[in-house]
């Protein structure tokens, strides 16, 4: 049996088991098993179906042996701010509602109510994001308080998931600053703010940072899975694990390339400056105590959603091919309107608003793609700019990690627009970032440089120059 890591990864779409070891200083992956994600209308409310992921977690991890492999550890990341909460029977008070659920409408303004804006990004130096958990959690207090009052836990969705397989609560660190309730500074849940708000302290847990050993497994699943092991906590924010995997930094925005597009970069330190907050920059915590300065663009929830609305006639790459048959049309969207964060239909959303902002509209797949790309490439360069701006001078290369950077068509239009180099990969960078945490916390590796250096020596990176476009 070959002794292997676990990185169970699920992103908004999709999720993965990948088994991992290292051999001759070279990182080896092989997934195990792969499974759907996507949100379900459950009463009336958009919601995540907890429950089957656990049981794909479960499948995943059964499949192992039969692989010849034998776990010594596994870690979890999903996508954030989503979290449950629980009664004093650990069970469910709610069900798992999704960011993208309308329960937030109007819940940022009825914040700022009680605490300034500026005020709540300089204590937490997060973006201002209407699906946070802060108003997330605002809306059942408004509304459901009686939840509120029974509730006897919070736990996020990976920490959740970490309860099913030890009994051991706990938040890790760079998913709980997603909340936009922990406090950049002091790294701890801010009481202050939650006192404001009328939420109670005593359900949130001791924040626990990336490489910490939780436990082991609960006796009924050892007995299930014939064999234990470690449960370690990675960065169990996706992107966080995500971004530990660009493998070099130096002059690089990257962009982690999936249903989001999250584009930064990496810092010592927070950067809460009214610019930062006026162009709506995050500084999410990281490994080490890191910060990511990035922003959210809607990335390929956009294209998901397009495929989805033509009934899945086309598949992405055949999406993109349209996309690049298409000659002499540039119609273009604001991507980051919020009425395309969950919009009845995608294709009509981007129509209408070509429609209201007088430009040609979009009929044929091609040119529906080819206006989503367009789009947002143009939202990364205006976010290179703002980057640009905020640090006072240039970065000479982007870094695109992730699912998103197998689209070379996309590669070469971020190149050719932003006039910078742009490398491709690793695909799988948030499994990567998220084995490494876990090599890291048992002393395999030694640290993020190492983790990097052997990134780079694992994984292909492909390179796109910018054309040169002759007159
Ligand atoms: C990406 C991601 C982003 C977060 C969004 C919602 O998967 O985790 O970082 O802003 O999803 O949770």
């Amino acid at each position: 049996m070959k002794k292997c890591c676990l990185a169970v990864d699920i992103g908004a779409s999709s999720g993965r088991l990948i088994a991992s070891y290292l051999k001759n200083g070279q990182l080896k992956l092989n997934e195990i098993h792969r499974f759907e994600n996507k949100i379900v209308r459950k009463d009336d409310q958009f919601c995540w179906e907890l429950d089957r992921l656990f049981l794909e977690i479960k499948k995943g991890i059964k499949k192992c042996q039969g692989k010849g492999l034998k776990p010594e550890s596994i870690g979890i990341d999903t996508w954030a701010v989503d979290f449950i909460l629980l009664d004093d029977n650990e069970k469910p008070l709610t069900n798992s509602v999704a960011y993208r659920d309308s329960r937030t409408d109007g819940m940022m303004d009825e914040v700022f109510k009680i605490i300034m804006k500026e005020r709540l990004y300089l204590e937490t130096g997060i973006q201002f994001q209407k699906f946070n958990t802060i108003y997330q959690l605002y809306s059942i207090k408004q509304n459901n308080p009686e939840i509120l009052d029974k509730a006897a836990s919070f736990l996020m969705i990976p920490d959740y998931f970490n309860y099913l397989l030890t009994g051991k609560k706990a938040n890790e660190y760079t998913n709980a600053t997603s909340t936009q309730l922990v406090n950049a500074f002091t790294k701890k849940w801010d009481d202050e703010i939650l006192d404001q708000l009328g939420i109670k302290k005593e359900i949130f847990q001791e924040i626990h940072n990336p490489k910490t050993v939780l436990g082991t497994l609960k006796e009924d699943l050892v007995e299930e899975f014939g064999f234990d092991m470690k449960v370690i906590l990675p960065a169990t924010h996706d992107t966080g694990s995500a971004v530990i995997s660009v493998p070099e930094l130096d002059e690089t925005i990257y962009i982690s390339s999936g249903t989001w597009s999250l584009i930064g970069v990496e810092n010592y330190f927070p950067i809460c400056i009214t610019k930062a907050l006026d162009y709506n920059f995050t500084n999410e915590g990281g490994i080490d105590y890191r910060y990511r300065f990035l922003k959210n663009i809607m990335g390929l929830w956009m294209i998901q959603e397009v495929k989805r609305n033509y009934q899945d006639q086309y598949s992405f790459a055949e999406l993109v091919d349209l996309a690049r048959q298409v000659q002499e049309f540039t119609s273009t969207v604001n991507v980051d309107d919020p009425r395309f964060l969950k919009p009845e239909n995608m294709i009509e959303e981007i129509q209408r608003y070509c429609q209201e902002t007088n430009q040609a509209i979009p009929t044929t797949p091609g040119e529906v793609a080819k206006c989503v790309y367009d789009s947002l490439v143009c939202s990364y360069q205006q976010a290179i700019n703002q980057i640009e701006e905020i640090f006072e001078r240039k970065f000479e290369k982007i870094n695109v990690i992730g699912g998103g950077c197998q689209n070379e068509m996309l590669n070469q239009l971020i190149a050719d627009t932003t006039k910078k180099v742009v490398y491709a990969g690793p695909i799988e960078a948030t499994a990567i970032g998220n084995i490494v945490s876990q090599l890291m916390a048992v002393g395999e590796i030694e640290d993020i440089n190492e983790a990097r250096t052997i990134v780079k020596h694992s994984f292909e990176v492909k390179k796109f120059s910018p054309s040169i476009i002759t007159a």
